[in-house]
Order: structure tokens, then C-alpha cells, then sequence
């Protein structure tokens, strides 16, 4: 399937649920649901998107690439933003729209300018259709995934194989940054997490010019981004030899993340997955070390639905889903440990699709 079948795909599909939801019109203003239903990525412009087609309105910065981007797709109105009112209220009383459907994220500022000129219409959130539709992944996205997930397994084998005594957690970072773009990510999807010694307790730490030494774990955390899909990987390899505590919490580490995968099926509510590594972790003895949720989708987004997590909705996985399993152990003022690996639901269970090593890698 070409780029352009699947977007006229998805695009259809958001018409169907229209229907089922008896909405004449779907206003769409977000940037990430705007890429995922038409390929655009530019910072302005809004799609009205209804059962007779597709209009899409920008304004002259972007006329030229979005003429020819949406061609198949739709119907593409270039407008100066000061005519963007006037051209929405001609449109709503031309179509005799009763109920026109936005999506959540729409801000108060917006939402103020819009009801001035839809008065007689009945607004309606429609915030979960287009995110429902991005949980499953189509062919094309999964190709890009793929691509994304290769580029983090290349930058992880990379950093891991930089580091050396002496060498700090904000160096180490910097490498990363730099790798990301250079082995053809567009950027970083979230900036890498680099956390050494006892700062490996600290699940989301920030970088420091803090020296890495023998013997410390390094937690690196990173994820690139390529053509639009976000990858995200968790590692934690220990300079020189690791104490017992660390190799104790490491093993209770694999051993949960292996156990949530091998379970791992459509049909499974994230809450499920969550408690099957949790239990593993709280039979160690280290439940209350574990304070994060076991995973999320990811996609357009570094975080998406849907969630492994105690607190995860009433969502049964399904093909196509993307979650990353990420269990860890973090003991205060001692050490930490992560491994993230980012997983696709399959028909009849899962595939991993990060192929860096999971064993505990000890450098030097
Ligand atoms: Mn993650």
C-alpha cells in the first residue's frame, strides 16, 4: 500500500465512525492527528472533514507543499489566517451542519472563537476517535516503526561502546544527541535519559557533568525519530564489575520484562501485563522499588495508548498495538536498573522489535 492509499485509508475509517456517531462534521486542529490522516507536518492548518470529502485549510506558507501533498486527499483551501473565521462560518451554513465534532485538545482560546460563529450548532468531543485509531498500527507505520526502533538499537550499541572511566553522564548525552541525527533519525523523540552510580535510582534524571566509574551501572534511555514514529529503548550496562545487590536487581529485572512478554497477546488488558511483571518484582522483595507503570503504546507520540500500568483502562490489546515493556528496580541512594524493549502485538502473541542485547552487558 502507497502513503497515499493509507492515508485516504485512515481517513475513511474516521468517516465511518462519523457516521456510527451521527457527527456531520469532524474539525481537526492537532498537529500529530493532522501528520497521522494526511502527512502534513507544518504548524498550521485545520481539516473539516465530513461525509461529501476532505477540506483542508493553510495559509500561503504553506500553499505550495500542501497542493501537492494532498492531492487524492483533499480538498485544499489556502487562506490568510485573518479569513479563517469567514471561511469556516460560509462552509458550516453552506453544509447545514447540526453537529460538528473536535477533538479535546482543543484550548480554551480556540474553542472561545469558535463558538462565537457556531451558535446554532451542537459541539461535540470527539477527542478519543482519531487516538482510537492510532493505537493500531497499519502496514506503512509499521514499516517506519521499524526503521525508528533499528535506529535506536544502532545508537544504544554505539553509546554503549563510548563509554569509559572518567567520561561523564552529560558527554555520554551529547554523544547520543548527535548520533541520533547522524545515523538518519530526525531528531530525538524525548531527550535520552543518562544516569549513573547511585543517580540510576532516579527513573527520569537529567544529565550532570557527574564521572562515570568503575564498577557504577549507567542507565541510558533514548529513543530517535523517523519519519514522524518515535523509537524508545532502556539499557543498563555497568562499567567493570557490578556489586551483588546490582546483579540481584538486574536478574529480578529481566526476569519480570521476560515474563510480561511471554505473556504478551491480544485479548490481555494492560492492567494484566502490568501485574505479571509487578508480581515477579514484589516476589523478589522489591515491589515498592518498582514505582512507574510496566509500559506504553508509542507511535506518532512517545506516549500513547494504550498502557501497561495498574492504572490502564478497560482496552484489550490488539494486532497491530505498540507497547514498550520497561520494568525496573530503583533503590534510593544506591542503584537502579531499566530494560525497555519495544513490542508489537501480533495475532497470535507478540514480536519484539528492539534487538539490542538484554543480558547484562559488562563493559571493559
Ligand atoms: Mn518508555
Amino acid at each position: 500500500m502507497s502513503s497515499k492509499e493509507s492515508f485516504q485509508q485512515r481517513l475513511k475509517k474516521v468517516r465511518k465512525a462519523l457516521r456510527q456517531r451521527e457527527v456531520d462534521a469532524l474539525v481537526v486542529v492537532n498537529r500529530v492527528n493532522t501528520r497521522y490522516l494526511t502527512g502534513f507536518s507544518g504548524s498550521y492548518s485545520y481539516l473539516v472533514i465530513d461525509q461529501d470529502g476532505v477540506r483542508f485549510i493553510t495559509d500561503p506558507r504553506y500553499g505550495e507543499v500542501a497542493t501537492a501533498m494532498m492531492e487524492d486527499i483533499a480538498e485544499v483551501h489556502v487562506q490568510p489566517t485573518s479569513d479563517v473565521q469567514e471561511w469556516f462560518r460560509k462552509l458550516f451554513k453552506k453544509n447545514d451542519y447540526e453537529r460538528v465534532g473536535f477533538e479535546g485538545s482543543v484550548t480554551v482560546d480556540e474553542l472561545e472563537t469558535i463558538k462565537g460563529f457556531f451558535r446554532k450548532i451542537k459541539m461535540t468531543n470527539e477527542g478519543d476517535l482519531i487516538p482510537g485509531l492510532r493505537r493500531v498500527k497499519d502496514d506503512e507505520e509499521l514499516k517506519t516503526i521499524r526503521r525508528a526502533v533499528r535506529l535506536a538499537d544502532r545508537v544504544m550499541g554505539e553509546a554503549i561502546d563510548r563509554i569509559k572511566v572518567g567520561m561523564t553522564e552529560k558527554e555520554l548525552s551529547r554523544t547520543i544527541r548527535i548520533l541520533m541525527e547522524e545515523l538518519g533519525g530526525e531528531r530525538e523523540s524525548f531527550s535520552n535519559i543518562v544516569a549513573s552510580g547511585p543517580n540510576s535510582s532516579h527513573p527520569h534524571h537529567q544529565a550532570e557533568a557527574r564521572r562515570f566509574r568503575k564498577g557504577e551501572p549507567i542507565t541510558i534511555d533514548l529513543g530517535g525519530i523517523v519519519g514522524g514514529y518515535c523509537s524508545d529503548l532502556t539499557r543498563t550496562p555497568v562499567l567493570g564489575k557490578p556489586t551483588d545487590q546490582f546483579v540481584r536487581i538486574y536478574d529480578v529485572t529481566l526476569e519480570a520484562q521476560q515474563a510480561a512478554i511471554a505473556a504478551l497477546k491480544p485479548g490481555m488488558n494492560g492492567r494484566d501485563v502490568d501485574a505479571i511483571a509487578r508480581n515477579v518484582i514484589t516476589e523478589a522483595g522489591f515491589g515498592e522499588f518498582f514505582g512507574h507503570g510496566l509500559g506504553h503504546g508509542v507511535g506518532l507520540e512517545i506516549h500513547e495508548n494504550p498502557r501497561l500500568s495498574p492504572r490502564a483502562g478497560d482496552y484489550l490489546l490488539e494486532p497491530g498495538n505498540i507497547v514498550t515493556v520497561e520494568p525496573g528496580i530503583y533503590i534510593p541512594g544506591e542503584c537502579g536498573v531499566r530494560i525497555e524493549d519495544y513490542v508489537l502485538i501480533t495475532e497470535d502473541g507478540c514480536e519484539v522489535l528492539s534487538k539490542s542485547p538484554r543480558r547484562l552487558r559488562i563493559i571493559g
